[in-house]
């Protein structure tokens, strides 16, 4: 089976778990959540569910806008049923690494605002310690200004290696929804209490959000080879 149908088979479980009718709907990002969304359109088409979905990205905004399903905003739903969304690691704590696509920060808030955040992926991401198959390190959103102080802080602390992100189609580094730039922190300590880390790097000022989930994801599910889903939580 391909990534893609594993993709898709832990997307549709996900939806047909969680989403019912009434239910603000959290929309996180990435190619995965590309699945959720549609297994949502056709529920809410089949059984005419109301559900207002809420979107962690441009690329979460446009997904909704594209499936015409109702589109609301934290200012009016401020508490979230249940948000569904990708992962670059899920390790055996559930703790995440998120931010491979770049929408670290507004699905951070989002899950923040969720009584629920679950996570969707293949195979791939399903880990024991993070670091043990996502090898392009965790996410960082800093204030552009303020990126190789930052940088030089974080490899004080932790050591390792960090990138600043480059944009593909553009020249220059990647500019995030939000207008910051993202550091790729390549971390060789796996053991580290990601707890400390998630607040220590987010002290340091310039520093808006780091792609670390820790005690935020309530379950997992991780499409199978064979077209299985194995559920973690
Ligand atoms: O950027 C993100 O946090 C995405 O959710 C990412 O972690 C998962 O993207 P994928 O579903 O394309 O693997």
């Amino acid at each position: 089976m391909s990534l893609e149908k594993a993709k898709q088979v832990a997307a549709f479980r996900a939806v047909d778990e969680f989403v019912k009718s009434d239910c603000v709907f959290g929309v996180g990002s990435g190619s995965t959540v590309v699945y959720a969304v549609q297994r949502l359109a056709e529920r809410v088409e089949l059984e005419h569910l109301k559900v207002v979905c809420i979107p962690t990205s441009f690329q979460a905004k446009q997904l909704i806008l594209k499936h015409n399903l109702k589109l609301g905003e934290l200012d009016t739903n401020p508490i979230i049923d249940v948000t569904i969304d990708g992962a670059d690691e899920v390790d055996s704590n559930m703790t995440l690494i998120k931010g491979g696509g770049g929408c670290l920060l507004q699905e951070k808030i989002i899950a923040s605002c969720s009584k629920a955040l679950i996570v969707i992926a293949d195979y791939t991401k399903d880990s024991v310690k993070l670091g043990d198959r996502y090898k392009k390190g965790i996410p960082i959103e800093v204030i552009p200004m303020a990126y190789v102080p930052i940088k030089n802080k974080v490899l004080a602390m932790y050591g390792g290696e960090i990138k600043l992100r480059s944009a593909i189609a553009k020249a220059g580094p990647v500019v995030t929804d939000n207008g910051n730039f993202i550091l790729d922190w390549m971390f060789t300590n796996q053991d580290l209490d990601w707890e400390q880390v998630n607040t220590s790097v987010k002290m340091i000022p310039g520093v808006v959000e780091i792609g670390l989930f820790v005690k935020m994801c309530s379950k997992a599910y991780f499409g199978q080879p064979e077209g299985t889903v194995v559920e973690r939580s």
